[in-house]
């Protein structure tokens, strides 16, 4: 019988060091951008890539699954753990290393009794959050907006990295990524409060060198090892 105490973390801390996330929201609306910026980023260094299509203008139905899956092929290619945002459904379709909610979608009990034992995540912002959420269905969590962001519109007020620090003193032990508006200049800070890694999208998806982008920040967090 599988008991709540009986679902453990499979999430490597290190898969989340460097953490990409992108749509074709964030490259132009355009598929064969998104294919090359992900290629480029995991070539670079990103540890994890996490899918994310929202908003006006963005892939659905049939056209998201054929780009979910190729974007599979390259994150496989690099050995990058690939996480579906959302959509738990196409996480199943595509046999993603992982799917990652928010605390409006799907219930964490739900998601976990839908996927097995493929990584899920969280976006907990607050203390009270964090006691609003059923953790122990969870295997990762991003905190965020750390900073001001202009990738998401609905975006609450920055929190900064003491969130962090404050949400493990109130409990939560789960490897955790800091997100929003992070940038290499802001990393270590991140890292400082307890984050074992960073999420980002504009730092790469809008950066001229994707690759070089991705580089850097896989050589800082190296660096602070
Ligand atoms: N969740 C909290 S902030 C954010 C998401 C998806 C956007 C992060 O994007 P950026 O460009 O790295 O600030
Ligand atoms: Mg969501």
């Amino acid at each position: 019988l599988l008991s709540k105490q009986h679902i453990r973390s499979i999430v490597v801390p290190d898969q989340l060091q460097v953490y990409f996330i992108a749509g074709t929201q964030d490259v132009g609306l355009n598929e064969d951008r998104l294919l090359a910026v992900v290629e480029a980023a995991c070539r670079g260094g990103v540890t994890c890539f996490q899918f994310r299509e929202k908003g006006t203008g963005t892939l659905e139905g049939k056209q998201k699954l054929e780009l979910a899956q190729q974007l599979k092929q390259v994150c496989a290619m690099y050995n990058v753990l690939y996480i579906i945002n959302d959509d738990v459904n196409l996480a199943i379709a595509v046999h993603a290393d992982g799917v990652h909610v928010g605390q409006e979608d799907m219930k964490l009990e739900q998601v976990r009794n839908l996927v097995g034992h493929i990584v899920v995540g969280i976006s907990i912002y607050s203390v009270e959050e964090l006691h609003k959420t059923d953790v122990v269905y969870a295997d990762c969590v991003g905190v965020g907006p750390m900073y001001a962001t202009s990738s998401k519109s609905d975006a609450q007020e920055p929190c900064g990295p003491a969130r962090i620090t404050e949400l493990q003193a109130a409990g939560l032990t789960l490897p955790c990524v800091g997100i929003g508006g992070i940038t290499l200049d802001n990393t270590k800070s991140i890292l400082q409060a307890g984050a074992c890694g960073v999420a980002v999208i504009s730092a790469i998806a809008h950066a001229e060198n994707p690759y070089e982008a991705a580089q850097q920040f896989k050589g800082l967090i190296d660096s602070g090892n």
